[in-house]
């Protein structure tokens, strides 16, 4: 078993699947402004205070989008645009939902760790792992899928390294990358899958890099990045597959829409985006125009459910995304219509609906609120 302290230092835990970002606090409504002059375009790219404690990860966006299409036959319509019917992209967060009373005494997580497709609760408490799995509305059942305390010497995270379409445990120790798996209804055994200690100098990531569907391990360092590649049973040797280091933050998602997490560099002149490969990051693309900031925090996740990550900015005035078009992110939008949400602990970003896009998931002192997207 992992045993081990855990140094979470002033940054929540990154983990893949998820995002965290801590630092704010509480989750409300902003009774400051109309929404007209909100939506003032150059809210996301004011270079306000640049919110950098932040460790960004979110949930791989194999959710693709699987919306029945509504065909109603509309008959003899010329055959313009709108007889395609589209998908039903999400395209706004809804009211904040309470979908569980459970705090975490030592850390908060969200991830698939049952294979059906929803995001589950992952409560690290003091007697071990406790899973709430996602109904689709609420995580109003929890079991002990450890039996005891696990803790991570440096970082915790829920990935499917295996590739089975289960978030596995990894436990980040001093000794190497731990890897307990997924059996959909508990964890283990821990195998070494690095067998030796690996470092970040700033941040490590599991994401699927190469587009074989088992999450591979992400170093970044001081001269740039770095992957171990998952064979399904361990991690291969490190490849350095960019020079880049970044400016204020590393981020990992796939934002072209190939099944491949790309490389994204938050830099004083923008979103720097590094495609994915397959073997290396690269060339790389301002892909914001400009410079970018967010007041509590920069995510990466499919906000609206078409298989490519979108730029989320968490701002005092609301949660403001920015679609990937593929190639670019295009204006920002306000998806709360101008409503403040901040979180006491913690934010998340991962599918805990189904829907295929990400919900906005907020730990407050009373429990795990889900903003979701739709
Ligand atoms: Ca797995
Ligand atoms: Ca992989
Ligand atoms: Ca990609
Ligand atoms: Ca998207």
């Amino acid at each position: 078993m992992v045993i081990g302290r855990m140094h979470r230092g002033i940054l929540a835990a990154a983990l893949i699947g998820t995002l965290i970002f801590s630092g704010c606090v509480t989750i409300g409504t902003s009774d400051k402004g109309n929404s007209g002059e909100m939506e003032s375009t150059q809210m996301a790219f004011e270079m306000t205070k640049m919110a950098f404690e932040m460790q960004v990860n979110e949930a791989t966006s194999e959710a693709q989008q699987a919306n029945a299409v509504n065909a109603t036959a509309v008959p003899a319509a010329p055959a313009k645009a709108e007889a395609a019917p589209a998908l039903s992209l999400a395209s706004s967060y809804g009211q904040a939902q309470k979908w569980s009373d459970g705090v975490c005494q030592i850390a908060c997580f969200f991830a698939d760790v049952t294979g059906d497709g929803l995001a589950d609760f992952i409560a690290q408490d003091n007697d071990g792992l406790n899973v709430l799995p996602s109904t689709g509305s609420g995580f109003p059942q929890y079991t002990n899928w450890t039996g005891q305390k696990v803790t991570c010497d440096n970082n915790c995270y829920f990935a499917d390294v295996t590739g089975d379409g289960l978030a596995d445990f990894i436990a980040h120790d001093v000794g190497g990358v731990f890897v307990l798996p997924s059996t959909g209804i508990g964890f283990g055994p821990a195998g070494n899958w690095t067998g030796a200690p690996v470092g970040c100098d700033n941040g490590c990531s599991l994401k699927d890099v190469t587009g074989d569907g088992k999450a591979d391990f992400i170093a970044s360092d001081d001269d740039g990045v770095y992957v171990l590649p998952s064979t399904g049973a361990a991690f291969g040797a490190a490849q350095k597959w960019s020079d880049g280091v970044c400016q204020q933050g590393c981020f990992y998602a796939d934002v072209t829409g190939d099944g491949l997490a790309d490389f994204i560099a938050h830099d004083n002149d923008g979103l720097n985006v590094l495609p994915s490969t397959g073997s290396s990051f690269g060339p790389y693309s301002n892909w914001s125009g400009g410079p970018v900031a967010c007041d509590e925090g920069c995510f990466f996740a499919d906000a609206d459910g078409d298989g490519k990550a979108d730029f989320i900015a968490q701002d005092m005035e609301g949660i403001y995304v920015l679609l990937s078009n593929g190639s670019s992110f295009g204006a920002p939008a306000n998806w709360t219509n101008g409503t403040t949400v901040l979180c006491d602990l913690g934010c998340f970003l991962g599918d805990v609906t189904g829907n295929g896009a990400a919900d906005f998931i907020a730990q407050d002192d009373d429990g795990i609120w889900v903003v979701p997207a739709q």
